[in-house]
Protein backbone atom coordinates (compact mmCIF):
# COMPACT_ATOMS: atom_id res chain seq x y z
CA UNK A 1 0.00 0.00 0.00
CA UNK A 2 1.71 3.29 -1.14
CA UNK A 3 1.70 6.00 1.78
CA UNK A 4 0.66 8.92 -1.17
CA UNK A 5 -2.13 8.30 -3.57
CA UNK A 6 0.04 8.78 -6.63
CA UNK A 7 -3.23 9.62 -8.55
CA UNK A 8 -3.77 13.21 -7.89
CA UNK A 9 -0.11 14.08 -8.65
CA UNK A 10 0.01 12.12 -12.13
CA UNK A 11 -3.22 14.38 -13.00
CA UNK A 12 -1.66 17.81 -11.45
CA UNK A 13 1.32 16.97 -14.08
CA UNK A 14 -1.04 16.20 -16.96
CA UNK A 15 0.74 12.72 -17.28
CA UNK A 16 -2.15 9.93 -19.05
CA UNK A 17 -2.42 6.47 -18.57
CA UNK A 18 -0.68 6.06 -22.23
CA UNK A 19 1.45 9.32 -23.16
CA UNK A 20 3.81 10.29 -26.53
CA UNK A 21 6.92 9.70 -25.41
CA UNK A 22 8.15 12.62 -28.24
CA UNK A 23 7.75 15.90 -28.16
CA UNK A 24 8.71 19.69 -29.58
CA UNK A 25 6.75 21.68 -27.44
CA UNK A 26 2.86 21.61 -27.72
CA UNK A 27 3.28 18.79 -30.68
CA UNK A 28 3.52 15.09 -29.38
CA UNK A 29 3.91 11.77 -30.79
CA UNK A 30 6.22 8.87 -30.68
CA UNK A 31 5.29 5.79 -32.90
CA UNK A 32 7.98 3.93 -31.60
CA UNK A 33 7.24 0.87 -29.10
CA UNK A 34 6.25 1.58 -25.22
CA UNK A 35 8.33 1.70 -22.32
CA UNK A 36 6.03 1.26 -19.12
CA UNK A 37 7.45 2.91 -15.82
CA UNK A 38 7.43 1.03 -13.03
CA UNK A 39 7.69 2.29 -9.86
CA UNK A 40 10.79 0.72 -7.36
CA UNK A 41 8.52 1.77 -4.78
CA UNK A 42 5.60 -1.05 -4.71
CA UNK A 43 5.94 -2.47 -7.86
CA UNK A 44 3.53 -1.23 -9.42
CA UNK A 45 3.20 0.02 -13.23
CA UNK A 46 2.90 3.74 -12.96
CA UNK A 47 1.73 4.34 -16.80
CA UNK A 48 3.02 4.23 -20.38
CA UNK A 49 5.15 6.10 -22.74
CA UNK A 50 5.98 5.23 -26.41
CA UNK A 51 8.98 6.35 -27.75
CA UNK A 52 10.43 7.91 -30.60
CA UNK A 53 11.58 6.37 -34.02
CA UNK A 54 13.66 7.58 -36.71
CA UNK A 55 11.46 9.45 -38.83
CA UNK A 56 10.38 11.26 -35.39
CA UNK A 57 13.58 12.03 -34.77
CA UNK A 58 13.73 13.65 -38.12
CA UNK A 59 10.77 15.92 -37.40
CA UNK A 60 11.89 16.85 -33.95
CA UNK A 61 15.61 17.83 -35.25
CA UNK A 62 13.82 19.85 -37.99
CA UNK A 63 11.61 21.78 -35.75
CA UNK A 64 14.83 22.45 -33.30
CA UNK A 65 16.75 23.60 -36.35
CA UNK A 66 13.86 26.07 -37.50
CA UNK A 67 13.53 26.89 -33.53
CA UNK A 68 17.07 27.87 -32.75
CA UNK A 69 17.12 30.40 -35.98
CA UNK A 70 14.05 32.68 -34.26
CA UNK A 71 15.41 31.67 -30.25
CA UNK A 72 19.03 33.16 -31.46
CA UNK A 73 17.08 36.13 -32.16
CA UNK A 74 15.48 36.73 -28.81
CA UNK A 75 17.76 39.12 -26.15
CA UNK A 76 19.23 36.92 -23.89
CA UNK A 77 17.79 38.66 -20.87
CA UNK A 78 13.71 37.97 -22.86
CA UNK A 79 15.01 34.49 -22.76
CA UNK A 80 16.12 34.70 -19.46
CA UNK A 81 12.34 35.92 -18.49
CA UNK A 82 10.76 32.79 -20.14
CA UNK A 83 13.04 30.58 -17.85
CA UNK A 84 12.26 32.92 -14.57
CA UNK A 85 8.63 31.61 -15.22
CA UNK A 86 9.34 28.23 -15.99
CA UNK A 87 11.02 28.41 -12.13
CA UNK A 88 7.79 30.02 -11.13
CA UNK A 89 6.01 26.76 -12.36
CA UNK A 90 8.41 24.55 -10.68
CA UNK A 91 7.44 26.46 -7.58
CA UNK A 92 4.20 26.25 -7.88
CA UNK A 93 4.12 22.47 -8.68
CA UNK A 94 7.34 21.68 -6.34
CA UNK A 95 4.98 19.10 -4.45
CA UNK A 96 3.65 17.26 -7.57
CA UNK A 97 7.14 17.02 -9.07
CA UNK A 98 8.96 16.21 -6.31
CA UNK A 99 6.54 13.51 -5.25
CA UNK A 100 6.77 12.16 -8.89
CA UNK A 101 10.69 11.99 -8.49
CA UNK A 102 10.30 9.99 -5.23
CA UNK A 103 7.58 7.33 -6.80
CA UNK A 104 9.20 6.60 -10.09
CA UNK A 105 12.76 7.14 -9.11
CA UNK A 106 12.78 5.70 -5.06
CA UNK A 107 14.38 8.65 -3.24
CA UNK A 108 13.38 10.18 -0.22
CA UNK A 109 10.23 12.47 -0.79
CA UNK A 110 12.84 14.97 0.91
CA UNK A 111 15.47 14.30 -1.48
CA UNK A 112 12.85 14.60 -4.45
CA UNK A 113 11.45 17.52 -3.24
CA UNK A 114 15.24 19.08 -2.86
CA UNK A 115 15.96 18.01 -6.11
CA UNK A 116 12.79 20.10 -8.03
CA UNK A 117 14.18 22.98 -5.88
CA UNK A 118 17.84 22.49 -7.73
CA UNK A 119 15.77 23.42 -10.72
CA UNK A 120 14.05 26.32 -9.03
CA UNK A 121 17.49 27.37 -7.91
CA UNK A 122 19.01 26.71 -11.57
CA UNK A 123 16.70 28.92 -13.34
CA UNK A 124 16.89 31.89 -10.80
CA UNK A 125 20.93 31.47 -11.46
CA UNK A 126 20.64 31.75 -14.95
CA UNK A 127 17.81 34.27 -15.16
CA UNK A 128 20.62 36.17 -13.53
CA UNK A 129 23.10 35.32 -16.02
CA UNK A 130 21.27 36.06 -19.18
CA UNK A 131 22.52 39.91 -18.23
CA UNK A 132 25.60 38.53 -17.26
CA UNK A 133 27.00 36.86 -20.60
CA UNK A 134 30.18 38.59 -20.76
CA UNK A 135 33.05 38.39 -22.77
CA UNK A 136 36.26 40.37 -22.26
CA UNK A 137 37.50 43.40 -24.39
CA UNK A 138 41.52 43.54 -25.35
CA UNK A 139 43.70 46.27 -26.36
CA UNK A 140 44.66 45.93 -30.00
CA UNK A 141 48.47 46.30 -30.64
CA UNK A 142 47.54 48.03 -33.82
CA UNK A 143 46.58 51.90 -33.60
CA UNK A 144 42.37 52.86 -33.74
CA UNK A 145 41.36 49.40 -33.24
CA UNK A 146 39.68 47.77 -30.92
CA UNK A 147 39.31 43.79 -29.89
CA UNK A 148 37.17 42.20 -28.38
CA UNK A 149 35.11 38.59 -27.65
CA UNK A 150 31.56 37.90 -27.49
CA UNK A 151 29.35 34.82 -26.84
CA UNK A 152 27.16 33.54 -29.35
CA UNK A 153 24.17 31.26 -29.20
CA UNK A 154 25.70 27.64 -30.25
CA UNK A 155 22.84 26.13 -32.05
CA UNK A 156 20.88 22.95 -30.98
CA UNK A 157 22.43 21.12 -27.26
CA UNK A 158 21.74 17.51 -26.85
CA UNK A 159 20.48 16.21 -23.52
CA UNK A 160 21.44 12.83 -21.97
CA UNK A 161 20.41 12.52 -18.82
CA UNK A 162 20.37 9.53 -15.99
CA UNK A 163 17.63 7.93 -13.97
CA UNK A 164 18.90 9.06 -10.28
CA UNK A 165 18.50 12.97 -11.18
CA UNK A 166 15.31 12.28 -13.44
CA UNK A 167 14.85 16.43 -13.64
CA UNK A 168 17.48 18.36 -11.80
CA UNK A 169 20.11 17.55 -14.20
CA UNK A 170 18.43 18.25 -17.61
CA UNK A 171 17.12 21.72 -16.02
CA UNK A 172 21.15 22.47 -14.94
CA UNK A 173 21.72 22.22 -18.82
CA UNK A 174 18.75 23.23 -19.64
CA UNK A 175 17.53 26.15 -18.45
CA UNK A 176 22.00 27.12 -19.01
CA UNK A 177 21.26 26.27 -22.88
CA UNK A 178 17.76 28.53 -23.21
CA UNK A 179 19.48 31.72 -21.93
CA UNK A 180 22.59 31.22 -24.04
CA UNK A 181 20.19 31.13 -27.09
CA UNK A 182 20.01 27.34 -27.59
CA UNK A 183 17.39 24.90 -28.22
CA UNK A 184 17.33 21.48 -26.54
CA UNK A 185 16.29 18.07 -27.39
CA UNK A 186 16.32 15.78 -24.29
CA UNK A 187 17.10 12.44 -24.58
CA UNK A 188 16.19 10.62 -20.67
CA UNK A 189 16.20 7.58 -18.88
CA UNK A 190 14.12 5.05 -20.12
CA UNK A 191 13.98 4.35 -16.31
CA UNK A 192 12.53 7.56 -15.57
CA UNK A 193 10.58 8.48 -18.41
CA UNK A 194 7.37 10.00 -16.35
CA UNK A 195 9.42 12.79 -14.87
CA UNK A 196 10.30 14.10 -18.54
CA UNK A 197 6.99 14.12 -19.73
CA UNK A 198 5.93 16.46 -15.99
CA UNK A 199 8.72 18.54 -17.05
CA UNK A 200 7.86 19.18 -20.67
CA UNK A 201 4.23 19.58 -19.74
CA UNK A 202 5.16 22.21 -17.50
CA UNK A 203 6.84 23.90 -19.91
CA UNK A 204 4.01 23.91 -22.43
CA UNK A 205 2.59 26.56 -19.68
CA UNK A 206 5.68 28.71 -20.45
CA UNK A 207 5.32 28.33 -24.39
CA UNK A 208 1.54 28.86 -24.66
CA UNK A 209 1.39 32.03 -22.04
CA UNK A 210 4.23 33.72 -23.94
CA UNK A 211 3.52 32.34 -27.78
CA UNK A 212 6.75 30.61 -28.43
CA UNK A 213 7.64 27.97 -31.56
CA UNK A 214 7.81 24.70 -31.21
CA UNK A 215 11.24 23.30 -30.77
CA UNK A 216 12.96 25.10 -27.84
CA UNK A 217 11.88 21.50 -25.62
CA UNK A 218 12.28 18.71 -27.32
CA UNK A 219 11.99 15.71 -25.76
CA UNK A 220 13.13 11.91 -27.56
CA UNK A 221 11.96 8.99 -25.04
CA UNK A 222 13.76 5.65 -25.93
CA UNK A 223 16.84 3.65 -25.40
CA UNK A 224 20.15 4.32 -26.21
CA UNK A 225 19.17 3.45 -30.05
CA UNK A 226 17.63 6.68 -29.70
CA UNK A 227 20.55 8.66 -28.14
CA UNK A 228 22.66 7.75 -31.00
CA UNK A 229 20.50 9.39 -33.62
CA UNK A 230 21.20 12.65 -31.05
CA UNK A 231 25.04 11.91 -30.92
CA UNK A 232 25.92 11.25 -34.51
CA UNK A 233 24.01 14.75 -36.06
CA UNK A 234 25.77 16.97 -37.04
CA UNK A 235 23.31 19.78 -36.79
CA UNK A 236 23.55 18.97 -32.79
CA UNK A 237 26.18 21.33 -31.42
CA UNK A 238 26.52 19.88 -27.91
CA UNK A 239 25.56 16.73 -26.41
CA UNK A 240 25.62 17.06 -22.55
CA UNK A 241 25.95 13.75 -21.22
CA UNK A 242 25.31 12.22 -17.65
CA UNK A 243 25.45 8.23 -17.04
CA UNK A 244 28.47 5.81 -16.93
CA UNK A 245 31.54 5.85 -18.07
CA UNK A 246 31.13 3.19 -20.52
CA UNK A 247 28.16 5.12 -22.08
CA UNK A 248 30.61 8.41 -21.91
CA UNK A 249 33.35 6.92 -24.12
CA UNK A 250 31.02 6.10 -26.77
CA UNK A 251 29.15 9.25 -26.69
CA UNK A 252 32.42 11.20 -26.57
CA UNK A 253 34.09 9.15 -29.60
CA UNK A 254 31.15 9.41 -31.87
CA UNK A 255 30.60 12.95 -30.92
CA UNK A 256 34.70 13.95 -31.17
CA UNK A 257 34.58 11.80 -34.89
CA UNK A 258 32.15 14.58 -36.41
CA UNK A 259 34.11 17.08 -34.40
CA UNK A 260 31.28 18.13 -32.24
CA UNK A 261 31.82 19.61 -28.35
CA UNK A 262 30.32 17.34 -25.64
CA UNK A 263 30.15 17.75 -21.93
CA UNK A 264 30.56 14.51 -20.14
CA UNK A 265 29.66 13.75 -16.26
CA UNK A 266 30.04 10.18 -15.95
CA UNK A 267 30.90 8.20 -12.87
CA UNK A 268 32.27 8.91 -9.88
CA UNK A 269 34.39 6.61 -6.73
CA UNK A 270 34.15 9.53 -4.50
CA UNK A 271 36.36 8.90 -0.93
CA UNK A 272 36.35 10.94 2.32
CA UNK A 273 39.32 11.07 4.00
CA UNK A 274 39.29 11.17 8.13
CA UNK A 275 41.79 12.74 9.71
CA UNK A 276 43.18 11.64 13.19
CA UNK A 277 41.95 15.70 13.92
CA UNK A 278 38.58 15.06 12.25
CA UNK A 279 35.31 16.12 14.36
CA UNK A 280 33.50 12.38 14.00
CA UNK A 281 30.57 14.69 14.96
CA UNK A 282 30.51 16.41 11.68
CA UNK A 283 32.15 13.66 9.57
CA UNK A 284 29.79 10.35 10.80
CA UNK A 285 26.82 12.21 9.21
CA UNK A 286 28.40 13.02 6.06
CA UNK A 287 29.58 9.68 5.32
CA UNK A 288 25.91 8.29 6.25
CA UNK A 289 23.97 10.44 3.76
CA UNK A 290 26.96 10.24 1.33
CA UNK A 291 26.35 6.20 1.50
CA UNK A 292 23.07 5.61 1.86
CA UNK A 293 21.12 8.51 0.56
CA UNK A 294 19.15 8.17 -2.82
CA UNK A 295 20.41 4.28 -1.71
CA UNK A 296 23.85 4.84 -3.05
CA UNK A 297 22.69 6.00 -6.15
CA UNK A 298 23.85 9.67 -6.98
CA UNK A 299 27.41 10.53 -8.86
CA UNK A 300 28.82 11.60 -5.68
CA UNK A 301 27.79 9.19 -3.48
CA UNK A 302 30.27 8.28 -0.72
CA UNK A 303 31.77 5.15 -1.84
CA UNK A 304 35.37 4.96 0.22
CA UNK A 305 36.29 6.29 3.95
CA UNK A 306 39.82 6.42 3.83
CA UNK A 307 40.46 6.59 7.76
CA UNK A 308 43.76 7.24 10.30
CA UNK A 309 44.24 4.28 12.00
CA UNK A 310 44.29 6.25 15.09
CA UNK A 311 40.73 6.97 14.32
CA UNK A 312 39.76 3.45 12.57
CA UNK A 313 37.99 1.41 15.23
CA UNK A 314 35.99 4.13 16.83
CA UNK A 315 34.35 4.96 13.75
CA UNK A 316 34.28 1.30 12.37
CA UNK A 317 31.72 1.44 15.77
CA UNK A 318 30.17 4.88 15.21
CA UNK A 319 29.32 3.63 11.77
CA UNK A 320 28.13 0.08 12.67
CA UNK A 321 26.24 1.45 15.26
CA UNK A 322 24.47 4.06 12.82
CA UNK A 323 23.70 1.61 10.57
CA UNK A 324 21.81 -0.38 12.46
CA UNK A 325 19.80 2.72 13.15
CA UNK A 326 18.55 3.10 9.48
CA UNK A 327 14.87 1.95 8.06
CA UNK A 328 14.84 0.92 4.78
CA UNK A 329 11.53 1.24 3.40
CA UNK A 330 8.81 3.46 0.96
CA UNK A 331 10.62 6.66 0.45
CA UNK A 332 7.65 8.51 1.00
CA UNK A 333 6.93 7.91 3.94
CA UNK A 334 9.34 10.71 5.67
CA UNK A 335 10.29 7.81 8.58
CA UNK A 336 12.56 6.12 6.50
CA UNK A 337 16.14 6.90 5.73
CA UNK A 338 16.71 4.27 2.35
CA UNK A 339 14.69 3.65 0.04
CA UNK A 340 14.52 1.34 -3.21
CA UNK A 341 16.92 0.86 -5.93
CA UNK A 342 16.03 1.43 -9.38
CA UNK A 343 15.15 -1.73 -10.30
CA UNK A 344 15.99 -5.37 -9.83
CA UNK A 345 19.13 -5.25 -12.45
CA UNK A 346 20.76 -2.81 -10.30
CA UNK A 347 19.81 -4.84 -7.29
CA UNK A 348 21.64 -7.80 -8.94
CA UNK A 349 24.72 -5.50 -9.27
CA UNK A 350 24.61 -5.42 -5.88
CA UNK A 351 24.37 -8.66 -4.91
CA UNK A 352 27.52 -9.50 -7.19
CA UNK A 353 29.40 -6.63 -5.95
CA UNK A 354 28.89 -7.83 -2.19
CA UNK A 355 29.85 -11.54 -3.46
CA UNK A 356 32.85 -10.19 -5.62
CA UNK A 357 34.32 -7.93 -2.32
CA UNK A 358 34.32 -11.08 -0.28
CA UNK A 359 36.26 -12.87 -3.03
CA UNK A 360 38.60 -10.15 -3.31
CA UNK A 361 39.23 -11.03 0.47
CA UNK A 362 37.06 -8.00 2.10
CA UNK A 363 35.96 -8.43 5.16
CA UNK A 364 31.77 -7.70 5.68
CA UNK A 365 30.74 -5.42 8.93
CA UNK A 366 27.59 -4.70 7.93
CA UNK A 367 25.83 -7.32 5.78
CA UNK A 368 23.98 -6.45 2.70
CA UNK A 369 20.93 -8.49 1.58
CA UNK A 370 17.58 -7.78 -0.56
CA UNK A 371 14.76 -7.49 1.41
CA UNK A 372 11.45 -9.19 1.22
CA UNK A 373 8.14 -9.35 2.66
CA UNK A 374 5.53 -6.68 3.37
CA UNK A 375 6.32 -2.86 2.13
CA UNK A 376 9.28 -4.87 -0.16
CA UNK A 377 7.05 -6.27 -2.87
CA UNK A 378 8.77 -4.56 -5.55
CA UNK A 379 12.36 -6.49 -4.92
CA UNK A 380 14.43 -3.32 -4.84
CA UNK A 381 14.75 -2.94 -1.21
CA UNK A 382 18.53 -3.75 -0.06
CA UNK A 383 20.27 -3.21 3.09
CA UNK A 384 22.90 -0.90 3.41
CA UNK A 385 26.50 -2.78 3.60
CA UNK A 386 29.79 -1.63 5.49
CA UNK A 387 32.96 -3.77 4.46
CA UNK A 388 36.86 -3.33 4.88
CA UNK A 389 38.98 -3.87 1.82
CA UNK A 390 41.77 -2.81 -0.02
CA UNK A 391 41.60 0.27 -2.29
CA UNK A 392 43.19 -2.03 -5.20
CA UNK A 393 40.44 -4.77 -4.88
CA UNK A 394 38.69 -4.93 -8.55
CA UNK A 395 35.69 -4.01 -7.10
CA UNK A 396 36.31 -1.38 -5.25
CA UNK A 397 38.20 0.71 -8.59
CA UNK A 398 34.59 0.25 -9.56
CA UNK A 399 31.70 2.59 -9.20
CA UNK A 400 28.64 0.01 -7.95
CA UNK A 401 25.15 2.13 -8.10
CA UNK A 402 24.02 0.96 -4.69
CA UNK A 403 24.66 1.59 -0.57
CA UNK A 404 28.05 -0.40 -0.08
CA UNK A 405 30.72 1.39 1.45
CA UNK A 406 34.31 0.56 1.67
CA UNK A 407 36.65 1.30 4.82
CA UNK A 408 40.29 1.59 4.32
CA UNK A 409 42.84 2.39 6.98
CA UNK A 410 45.91 4.65 6.32
CA UNK A 411 49.12 5.93 7.98
CA UNK A 412 50.42 9.47 6.55
CA UNK A 413 48.45 11.75 4.93
CA UNK A 414 49.86 11.08 1.46
CA UNK A 415 49.14 7.99 1.88
CA UNK A 416 45.33 9.31 2.15
CA UNK A 417 45.75 11.14 -1.07
CA UNK A 418 46.90 8.57 -2.79
CA UNK A 419 44.47 5.97 -2.27
CA UNK A 420 41.97 8.99 -2.65
CA UNK A 421 43.56 9.75 -5.85
CA UNK A 422 43.90 6.48 -6.87
CA UNK A 423 40.88 5.48 -8.73
CA UNK A 424 39.77 6.28 -12.74
CA UNK A 425 37.12 8.58 -11.37
CA UNK A 426 37.68 12.02 -10.53
CA UNK A 427 34.56 13.79 -9.46
CA UNK A 428 33.79 14.38 -5.68
CA UNK A 429 35.96 13.81 -2.46
CA UNK A 430 36.20 15.42 1.12
CA UNK A 431 38.53 15.74 3.86
CA UNK A 432 37.29 15.79 7.87
CA UNK A 433 39.80 17.61 9.60
CA UNK A 434 39.96 20.17 12.30
CA UNK A 435 43.66 20.78 10.87
CA UNK A 436 44.49 23.72 8.57
CA UNK A 437 47.41 22.08 7.05
CA UNK A 438 45.54 19.22 6.78
CA UNK A 439 43.14 20.56 4.69
CA UNK A 440 45.09 23.02 2.79
CA UNK A 441 47.43 20.23 1.46
CA UNK A 442 44.31 18.55 0.88
CA UNK A 443 42.99 21.21 -1.70
CA UNK A 444 46.33 22.15 -2.94
CA UNK A 445 47.64 20.96 -6.24
CA UNK A 446 49.26 18.26 -4.18
CA UNK A 447 45.64 17.17 -2.99
CA UNK A 448 43.11 15.21 -4.53
CA UNK A 449 42.60 15.09 -7.76
CA UNK A 450 38.94 15.72 -8.12
CA UNK A 451 36.58 18.16 -9.68
CA UNK A 452 35.01 18.76 -6.47
CA UNK A 453 37.00 18.77 -3.11
CA UNK A 454 35.06 19.60 0.01
CA UNK A 455 36.42 20.45 3.86
CA UNK A 456 33.95 18.72 6.56
CA UNK A 457 31.41 18.61 3.94
CA UNK A 458 30.61 15.14 2.59
CA UNK A 459 31.01 14.04 -1.16
CA UNK A 460 27.41 14.05 -2.36
CA UNK A 461 24.67 17.55 -2.00
CA UNK A 462 26.73 20.14 -4.16
CA UNK A 463 25.15 23.53 -4.18
CA UNK A 464 24.05 24.82 -8.09
CA UNK A 465 26.33 27.78 -8.26
CA UNK A 466 29.47 26.16 -8.29
CA UNK A 467 30.54 24.24 -11.61
CA UNK A 468 29.88 20.54 -11.27
CA UNK A 469 31.99 17.78 -12.80
CA UNK A 470 34.97 15.63 -12.85
CA UNK A 471 38.28 14.69 -13.72
CA UNK A 472 39.72 11.40 -15.30
CA UNK A 473 37.57 9.20 -16.62
CA UNK A 474 34.40 11.21 -14.71
CA UNK A 475 35.07 12.96 -18.08
CA UNK A 476 36.04 16.46 -17.48
CA UNK A 477 32.74 18.70 -18.07
CA UNK A 478 31.27 20.83 -15.71
CA UNK A 479 27.72 21.76 -15.23
CA UNK A 480 25.53 24.39 -13.67
CA UNK A 481 27.38 27.50 -11.61
CA UNK A 482 30.35 28.98 -12.36
CA UNK A 483 30.97 29.92 -15.67
CA UNK A 484 29.49 26.59 -16.73
CA UNK A 485 27.47 28.65 -19.35
CA UNK A 486 30.03 29.31 -21.54
CA UNK A 487 30.17 25.55 -23.32
CA UNK A 488 26.84 25.96 -24.29
CA UNK A 489 27.60 29.36 -26.36
CA UNK A 490 30.37 30.05 -28.92
CA UNK A 491 32.97 32.77 -28.52
CA UNK A 492 33.91 35.20 -30.97
CA UNK A 493 37.05 37.16 -31.51
CA UNK A 494 36.32 40.51 -33.21
CA UNK A 495 38.75 42.94 -33.98
CA UNK A 496 37.56 46.72 -35.45
CA UNK A 497 39.29 49.28 -37.67
CA UNK A 498 38.46 52.69 -37.21
CA UNK A 499 41.29 54.08 -38.95
CA UNK A 500 41.94 54.92 -42.66
CA UNK A 501 44.93 52.73 -42.77
CA UNK A 502 45.26 48.95 -42.62
CA UNK A 503 48.34 48.06 -40.73
CA UNK A 504 49.07 44.22 -40.00
CA UNK A 505 49.55 42.81 -36.97
CA UNK A 506 53.03 41.09 -35.76
CA UNK A 507 53.97 44.74 -37.57
CA UNK A 508 54.16 42.73 -40.92
CA UNK A 509 54.97 45.28 -44.26
CA UNK A 510 53.10 44.00 -47.25
CA UNK A 511 53.47 47.06 -49.88
CA UNK A 512 52.80 46.96 -53.19
C1 LIG B 1 24.25 13.20 -9.95
O1 LIG B 1 24.23 12.28 -9.14
O2 LIG B 1 24.31 12.96 -11.20
O3 LIG B 1 25.85 16.92 -5.65
C2 LIG B 1 24.11 14.63 -9.59
C3 LIG B 1 24.86 16.19 -5.62
C4 LIG B 1 23.64 16.62 -6.38
C5 LIG B 1 23.77 16.30 -7.82
C6 LIG B 1 24.17 14.90 -8.13
N1 LIG B 1 23.47 18.04 -6.22
O4 LIG B 1 24.83 15.13 -5.01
Amino acid sequence: KSVTDIKPILKALNIKEVNDGCSTGRKSFGSGSEITSYSPVDGSAIAKVSTATQDDYNQVIKTANAAFLEWRMKPAPLRGEIVRQYGDILREKKHELGTLVSYEMGKSLQEGLGEVQEMIDICDFAVGLSRQLHGLTMHSERPKHRMYEQYHPLGVVGIISAFNFPVAVWCWNTALAWISGDVCIWKPSEKTPLCSIACQNLFVEVLEANNLPEGISCLINGDYKIGEYLTNDKHVALISATGSIRMGKIVAQAVAARLGKSLLELGGNNAMIITENADLNVAVPGIVFGAVGTAGQRCTSTRRVIIHESRYDELKDILINAYKQLRIGNPLDEKNHVGPLIDKDAVKAYESALKKVQSEGGNILVSGGVLDGEGYESGCYVKPAIAEVENAYEIVQHETFAPILYLIKYKTLEEAIDLQNGVVQGLSSAIMTTNLREAERFLSQQGSDCGIANVNIGTSGAEIGGAFGGEKETGGGRESGSDAWKVYMRRQTNTINYSEELPLAQGIKFEF
